[in-house]
C-alpha cells in the first residue's frame, strides 16, 4: 500500500498528466473539455503540490528524528509572490547519468521538472506562460522586509535548515494601487477569491488566545514575579494554515505557518442568558478582524489596537506550537535554547519575548530567573531602521488594557535591567532613564519595544555594515556600552538568485550557464561560479549576447507597459537599443527621494527645451541628451500625504513630457501602477540603470539594488545602505554614486534649521517651473508642499545639498551608456560576476553560524 502512495508522485510527463486530468475531475469536479486557463492553473499547482506534501511529509519526519535544532523565523510579513513557477524551478533534479533516455523524451535531456511539465500542458493544450499568470501574487507584505521574509524562507530550505517561518493569513494583503487621473487609489487585494491551491488548512490546529481580562491575585498576596493567573476577557481561536516551501535542487519541503483568526465556538452564557444574543454574536464576529487586513505602512509605526491585538495573537499562536512541539522531546527546560533559536523580524514579535516569559512563569512555575534566562538564549532581534518615526512604541494604558498580565511581566523585565544597569553604571539617573523600555514623556507613558527586543535577546543585527554601525553609534548607543559591542552583529541581507534570476531572467540565467559551462545550474547555489564571467567581460561576441539578452528584457518589459497603458506604446520599439531604461521602483517614501529623481527628469526636461528654443536642433539635444525612459513605481501608504503627491507629480509631469512633440520622443516619463512581486520579476531584468538614492544613513539595506545588479542593470546610489557593499563587492567603476556622506547629515540638517537652503541653480529653475504650474494647469498650487519642504521647511532629506552631485553623475551615465557601450557592457558583464555575496544563501548561513547555532538536516 505504502508503494502504492508513492507512485502518487510524478516523474514523467505522462504521470504528470495523468494527475492533472484527475485533479480536474475530482478536485475541480470539471471536465478536461471545460477546463480554463484558471483550471489549468489550480489543477497544475495541485498536482505539483501533491509532489511537495510528499517531500514535505519526509522532511519534517527526518526533521523530528535527527532533533536537530529548529529555527522560527518570526515575520508580520511575508511577500511571497506566486508560488507555482517558483515549485517548477526548485524542484528540478538533474538526471542522473543512468536513468539518461530511460524515460521520455523530455527527460532524457537532462532537463528540469520545469520542461516536462511544460510539455505535458503543451500535449493538453495549454501554454505555461499563460497558465502561471493565472496565480495571484501572495502579498502579504509591504516591501523590503516582507520581500526579505520571503527570500529567507527559499534560502533556508534550500540549505536544508529545519526551520519555519510563522506569520498571519491576512484574507487582505497590501492593497492594490490603481492611478485615476495621476492619484494613487486603493482598492481592496481579496487573494482568497479563487481558493489558494498553496495552503493546507490545519483545521486541527486551533490554539485558543485571550485578551483583555484582569489578574486575579485574591489568593492572597502574590508578587508579580510568582506564578499568576490571567483571566482573558475575550477569545479567539488561531487556526492554522500551512504552506509548503520548497528548496532548491534538494528534497527538503519546510513550512510557513499562517495563523487565522476563527470564533470560538464557545458560547458567552452570560450574555446569552441576559437576553443579549445579537451582542454575543458580534463579538464572535470581532475574532475574524484581527487577521482580516495587512497594515500598509512602510517604515511607519502606528500605535493601533487592532496592530497590536494582531502582534500578539500571532506571537501567542506561534509561541504556543512552540512549545507544545518542544515538549513532545521530554527534554528539560534548560535545554530550550539548545532545541529552538527564534528570529524576531523588526520588533513586530517582540511580545513573543514577553510571552514565553509567561509561559515559563505562570504556566510551567519555573522560577522567574531561570526563564529569563532561557528567553534570552532563545531571541535573536533584527532591526531595519534607524528612523525615529519607525521605532515601534505603545502606549502603556493601551497595552495593560488588552494584555494586562504581559504589561506587568514587562515592568519587571525592566526593573531587573535598570537595577543591572544602576550596579555598572551607578548614579546615572539620566542614563536609566535614556535606557528603560518604559518612555516616560511628560503626558503618557509608552513601552519601547525595540529596547524590550534588545533587552530580550542574545543578539542583534542591523541588515547591511553602514547601518549595523549607525545603529551601534546612534539609536543602541546606551545598550552597546551597557552590554559591550558584541551583542550587536550585521548580517548583511541578500535575495534568492533562483527568483531574481532563474525565474525573472531566464534568458540571462541560460547564457550564464552556457558561458560557465554550467548545465545543471549549480552556481545558483554557489555564486562564487559566476566570476567565471569575467574572463568574457571584454569579449565582443559575448558582450553582443549579453546585451541581445538586455534588449530581449526590455522589450518584455515594453510590452507589458503598453498592457499597462491600455495597449498605447510609451515606448519606441525602434529605437529600443538606444533607449537607456532608468528605472527607480520602490515603496514610495520621501527618505528614498523619488522627488529627487523627478526633479532630475524636470531638469532634463528644461535643459532639452531651452537647447531647442536657443536654435540646437533636435540632433544637438540628442546628442547633449540622448534616448531615455525614466519608470517609476511603487505604493504609498494611504495616509501618506506627500509620498502620494510625489505619486501625482510623476504622473503630471508624464502627461506634459510624454505629450510634447518637440521633444521627439528622446524623454519618456511612465509610472507603472500597481508595483509588486511579479511585475518586479518583469521590471528588474530590463534596467539599463536604477536609482537607490536615498538621503545617506537612511536606508538600512535596500535589496531592490541587489535585484537589479545581479540582472546586469547599473546602479546610481548614495553611499547608503548595501550600495556601500555592493561597491566594494564590484567595484567602484562599476557604480555610479554621488551625493552626501552619511557623517555629514546631521550638520546639513542642522544647518538648514536656521537658514533655508540655498537652491543651486537648477534645482530653483526646477521648483519655479513647478510652481508655476507647468505641470497642474488646473492647480498652480498642487505640488507646492512639495516646494516648500525643500525651499522654507528644513529640506530634512537634503535634496538640496544632493542636486548638482545627481544631475552631474546622471550626465556621466549618459556619456557612458551612449559614447562608450562596450565601456557599459563591461561594466554590467562585471557587476554580475561579482554580485554572489548577496545570495540570501550566504545571509542565511551567517545567521546560522553567528546566531542561531544551528545546522542543516540533509536528505539522505
Ligand atoms: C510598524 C508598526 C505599525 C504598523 C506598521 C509597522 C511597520 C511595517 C512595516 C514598520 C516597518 C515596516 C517595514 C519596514 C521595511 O520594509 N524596512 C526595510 O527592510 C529592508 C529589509 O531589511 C531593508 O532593505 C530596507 O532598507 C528597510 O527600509
Amino acid at each position: 500500500l505504502w508503494n502504492k502512495h508513492k507512485v502518487q508522485k510524478f516523474n514523467t510527463s505522462e504521470e504528470f498528466e495523468e494527475k492533472f486530468i484527475s485533479h480536474v475531475e475530482w478536485t475541480l469536479a470539471r471536465s478536461l473539455y471545460n477546463c480554463d486557463d484558471l483550471a489549468a492553473y489550480q489543477a497544475t499547482s495541485q498536482s505539483v503540490r501533491d509532489n511537495l506534501v510528499i517531500d514535505w511529509n519526509k522532511t519534517q519526519q527526518r526533521q523530528t528524528v535527527r532533533g536537530g535544532k529548529r529555527v522560527y523565523y518570526l515575520s508580520l510579513e511575508f511577500l511571497m509572490g506566486r508560488a507555482l513557477d517558483n515549485a517548477l524551478i526548485n524542484m528540478r533534479t538533474d538526471t542522473s547519468a543512468q536513468d539518461v533516455g530511460k524515460t521520455d523524451q523530455v527527460l532524457t535531456k537532462g532537463n528540469t521538472s520545469r520542461e516536462m511539465i511544460r510539455q505535458a500542458m503543451k500535449d493538453l493544450g495549454f501554454k505555461l506562460e499563460d497558465i502561471l499568470e493565472q496565480e495571484p501574487d501572495a502579498a502579504l507584505g509591504n516591501g523590503g522586509l516582507g520581500r526579505l521574509a520571503a527570500c529567507f524562507v527559499d534560502s533556508l530550505a534550500t540549505g536544508n535548515f529545519p526551520a519555519w517561518g510563522y506569520g498571519l493569513r491576512y484574507q487582505y494583503g497590501i492593497f492594490a494601487q490603481k492611478i485615476i487621473n495621476g492619484y494613487q487609489v486603493e482598492t481592496p487585494d481579496y487573494w482568497l477569491n479563487f481558493s489558494n491551491p498553496w495552503e493546507i488548512e490545519r483545521a486541527e490546529i486551533q490554539v485558543p488566545i485571550n485578551f483583555y481580562g484582569y489578574v486575579d491575585r485574591t489568593n492572597g498576596e502574590q508578587s508579580t514575579l510568582a506564578p499568576s493567573d490571567w483571566i482573558g476577557g475575550e477569545r479567539v481561536l488561531a487556526m492554522a494554515h500551512d504552506m509548503p516551501i520548497p528548496g532548491f535542487k534538494t528534497s527538503t519541503v519546510n513550512n510557513l505557518r499562517l495563523w487565522n483568526a476563527k470564533p470560538t465556538t464557545e458560547f458567552d452564557f452570560s450574555k446569552f442568558n441576559s437576553g443579549d444574543y445579537k451582542n454575543s454574536v458580534e463579538q464572535q464576529q470581532r475574532a475574524e478582524s484581527i487577521t482580516a487586513v495587512l497594515y500598509p505602512n512602510d517604515n511607519f509605526e502606528q500605535g493601533k489596537e487592532l496592530r497590536l491585538k494582531q502582534q500578539y495573537f500571532w506571537c501567542a499562536a506561534s509561541l504556543h506550537d512552540i512549545v507544545r512541539r518542544f515538549k513532545k522531546n521530554g527534554r528539560p527546560w534548560s535545554e530550550f535554547p539548545d532545541a529552538i533559536a527564534i528570529q524576531l523580524n523588526d520588533t513586530h514579535p517582540t511580545l513573543a519575548i514577553v510571552e514565553l516569559q509567561r509561559i515559563l512563569v505562570d504556566l510551567e512555575k519555573l522560577d522567574w530567573h531561570l526563564a529569563w534566562d532561557i528567553v534570552i538564549k532563545t531571541f535573536a532581534y533584527t532591526n531595519h531602521t534607524v528612523m525615529q518615526e519607525a521605532l515601534e512604541k505603545w502606549p502603556v494604558g493601551l497595552l495593560g488594557h488588552l494584555l494586562p498580565r504581559h504589561l506587568e511581566i514587562i515592568f519587571d523585565i525592566n526593573w531587573f535591567f535598570l537595577q543591572n544597569v544602576e550596579k555598572k553604571f551607578p548614579h546615572d539617573m539620566e542614563l536609566l532613564s535614556r535606557v528603560s523600555i518604559i518612555e516616560d514623556a511628560s503626558s503618557d507613558r509608552q513601552v519601547r519595544m525595540a529596547f524590550l527586543a534588545i533587552i530580550g535577546s542574545h543578539k542583534v543585527n542591523g541588515v547591511a555594515e553602514l547601518h549595523s554601525d549607525l545603529i551601534k553609534t546612534t539609536i543602541f548607543q546606551d545598550f552597546v556600552k551597557i552590554y559591550g559591542a558584541n551583542k550587536f552583529t550585521n548580517v548583511t541581507n541578500g535575495i534568492t538568485p533562483r527568483r531574481w534570476l532563474k525565474q525573472a531572467n531566464p534568458k540571462l540565467a541560460q547564457l550564464i550557464s552556457e558561458t560557465i559551462n554550467d548545465p545543471n545550474d549549480d552556481y545558483l547555489l554557489d555564486m562564487s561560479k559566476l566570476t567565471e564571467l569575467s574572463k568574457y567581460a571584454e569579449d565582443a561576441g559575448f558582450q553582443k549576447k549579453w546585451n541581445d539578452v538586455k534588449q530581449f528584457n526590455k522589450l518584455r518589459l515594453a510590452d507589458l507597459i503598453k498592457r499597462l497603458n491600455g495597449g498605447v506604446d510609451v515606448i519606441d520599439r525602434e529605437h529600443i537599443r538606444n533607449t537607456l531604461f532608468d528605472i527607480q521602483v520602490k515603496r514610495i517614501h520621501e527618505y528614498k527621494r523619488q522627488q529627487l529623481n523627478i526633479f532630475g527628469v524636470i531638469h532634463r526636461y528644461l535643459e532639452m527645451k531651452e537647447m531647442l528654443q536657443s536654435g540646437g536642433s533636435i540632433e544637438e539635444v540628442a546628442n547633449r541628451y540622448p534616448r531615455k525612459v525614466s519608470i517609476f513605481g511603487g505604493k504609498s501608504a494611504p495616509g501618506y500625504y506627500m509620498a502620494k503627491l510625489i505619486i501625482k507629480l510623476v504622473n503630471s509631469v508624464a502627461e506634459v513630457v510624454n505629450n510634447d512633440a518637440e521633444i521627439q520622443d528622446l524623454l519618456k516619463v511612465y509610472f507603472i501602477p500597481d508595483y509588486n512581486v511579479s511585475k518586479a520579476e518583469i521590471i528588474t531584468p530590463a534596467s539599463d540603470l536604477s536609482e537607490h538614492i536615498s538621503t545617506a544613513g537612511t536606508e538600512a539595506s535596500g535589496t531592490s539594488n541587489m535585484k537589479f545588479v545581479m540582472n546586469g542593470g547599473l546602479i546610481i546610489g548614495t553611499v547608503d545602505g548595501a550600495n556601500v557593499e555592493i561597491t566594494r563587492e564590484i567595484g567602484e567603476d562599476n557604480i555610479f554614486l554621488f551625493g552626501n556622506l552619511s557623517e555629514n547629515v546631521d550638520e546639513l540638517r542642522y544647518n538648514h534649521q536656521f537658514h533655508n537652503p540655498e537652491l543651486p541653480k537648477p534645482l530653483k529653475r526646477v521648483l519655479d517651473t513647478v510652481e508655476s504650474g507647468a505641470f497642474s494647469p488646473q492647480n498652480h498650487h498642487e505640488f507646492k508642499p512639495l516646494t516648500d519642504s525643500i525651499k522654507y521647511h528644513g529640506d530634512y532629506y537634503l535634496v538640496s545639498d544632493d542636486f548638482e552631485s545627481y544631475i552631474a553623475t546622471q550626465d556621466l551615465v549618459d556619456e557612458v551608456y551612449h559614447k562608450n557601450k562596450k565601456e557599459w557592457l563591461k561594466k554590467s558583464i562585471l557587476s554580475v560576476a561579482n554580485v554572489g555575496f548577496f545570495s540570501s544563501d550566504r545571509c542565511i548561513e551567517e545567521y546560522a553560524e553567528t546566531i542561531w547555532n544551528a545546522e542543516p538536516v540533509k536528505p539522505e
